[in-house]
C-alpha cells in the first residue's frame, strides 16, 4: 500500500489558520516525512575527511590560537549531509582532530555527553579522568565516560594529535547537553588500571574482600595490545581480524552509547562491514 497522502493546501485555509492558531498541525502531510516509507532516508551522507589535508590546518590552529582561548583546540570533521559547519559526523556521534602542544595543559571540566580518544601523534601526552592519569600512546583508546572530570597535559617535545568522538549530537538533541569547568585534578600516583588491575585479557581483580566495581573500570586500551592480538589473531583467520574493544568487567561494549572494534584488513583486502545495532 502506497497510495499518496493528503497535503496541507488540500485543506481549507480558514481550517489551516485555526490550526496555527491553536498550536497544532495535521500528522498526515508530515507523516512520510517523519516516518519514511519502507526504509529510513538519512541526512548523513558519507563523508571523507583526509588528515594530510586536516593536520597543517591543525597545526596552524596552534600559531593563531592559543589553548587559553580555545579550551578545547579541535577543527571538526562536519557531516557532508548537513554541510559546512556541521558539528557532528552523522546523527548521533561527534568526530574531531585535537591538537595540544609541548608544555601546554587544557583545564578540567566534564560534561553529560562521554569522549573516546584515538591517539593518532605524538609521545608525552597525558589526559586525567576522574583523578588516573593515562598516558597517549600512539594507537590508543582512551575513555572519557559523561560525568567524569577530565583534563589533557603535555610533557613531551612534539605536538599531539588524537582524534575525539562524541556522542554529543544525540546529548543536544535530548537537550541534556552541558558542561562544569574546573582547575586542573589532582593525579592519584599510580599507574592507570590497565597497567595494574587489567594487565591481562582474561584476567580482572577477585571479588573476595574488594570494594565496589567501577561503572568504567579500564579508561585506556594500550595499542601494542591491541596490535599484538590482531596480528596472532590474523594468522589463524581467513578475512579480516576483529575485536571488540570491552568493559573488563561486564563484558558489554565500553560506553552506552558507543562501541569500538579494531580492524586488521590484509593488503588487498576489502570488507564491507554489516550494519549491527
Ligand atoms: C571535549 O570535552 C573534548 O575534553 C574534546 O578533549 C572535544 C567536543 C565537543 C564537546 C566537548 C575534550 C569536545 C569536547
Amino acid at each position: 500500500m502506497s497510495e499518496q497522502l493528503g497535503m496541507l493546501e488540500e485543506l481549507p485555509l480558514d481550517y489551516r489558520d485555526e490550526m496555527q492558531k491553536a498550536g497544532i498541525a495535521p500528522l498526515w502531510p508530515m507523516m512520510r516525512k517523519v516516518l519514511p516509507h519502507g526504509k529510513p532516508d538519512p541526512v548523513t551522507k558519507p563523508s571523507y575527511w583526509n588528515f594530510n589535508d586536516l593536520r597543517p590546518l591543525l597545526l596552524r590552529a596552534g600559531e593563531l590560537t592559543p589553548v587559553e582561548k580555545a579550551e578545547r583546540r579541535v577543527l571538526v570533521m562536519s557531516d557532508q549531509g548537513r554541510g559546512t559547519g556541521a558539528m557532528q559526523a552523522t546523527s548521533s556521534i561527534y568526530i574531531g582532530m585535537q591538537l595540544l602542544l609541548p608544555g601546554e595543559t587544557a583545564p578540567a571540566h566534564r560534561h553529560t555527553p562521554s569522549a573516546a580518544r584515538i591517539i593518532v601523534e605524538g609521545k608525552g601526552g597525558y589526559t586525567v579522568v576522574d583523578g588516573e592519569k593515562l598516558p597517549m600512546n600512539r594507537g590508543d583508546l582512551v575513555l572519557t565516560p559523561g560525568g567524569d572530570w577530565h583534563d589533557h597535559g603535555h610533557e613531551g617535545d612534539e605536538p599531539m594529535i588524537w582524534l575525539d568522538a562524541l556522542d554529543l549530537p544525540l546529548f543536544v538533541y535530548l537537550e541534556g547537553s552541558y558542561a562544569e569547568e574546573a582547575d586542573l585534578q589532582a593525579q592519584r600516583n599510580r599507574p592507570d588500571s590497565a597497567m595494574v588491575e587489567y594487565l591481562s585479557a582474561g584476567l580482572k581483580p577477585s571479588k573476595r574482600g574488594r570494594a565496589a566495581v567501577r561503572r568504567y573500570p579500564m579508561m585506556r586500551f594500550p595499542w601494542d595490545r591491541t596490535e599484538a592480538a590482531l596480528r596472532e589473531m590474523a594468522k589463524y583467520t581467513d578475512g579480516p581480524a576483529e575485536l571488540d574493544y570491552i568493559n573488563p568487567e561486564t563484558g558489554e561494549d565500553v560506553l552506552p552509547t558507543m562501541g569500538f572494534t579494531a580492524m586488521m584488513i590484509r593488503p588487498g583486502e576489502t570488507v564491507s562491514p554489516p550494519l549491527s545495532s
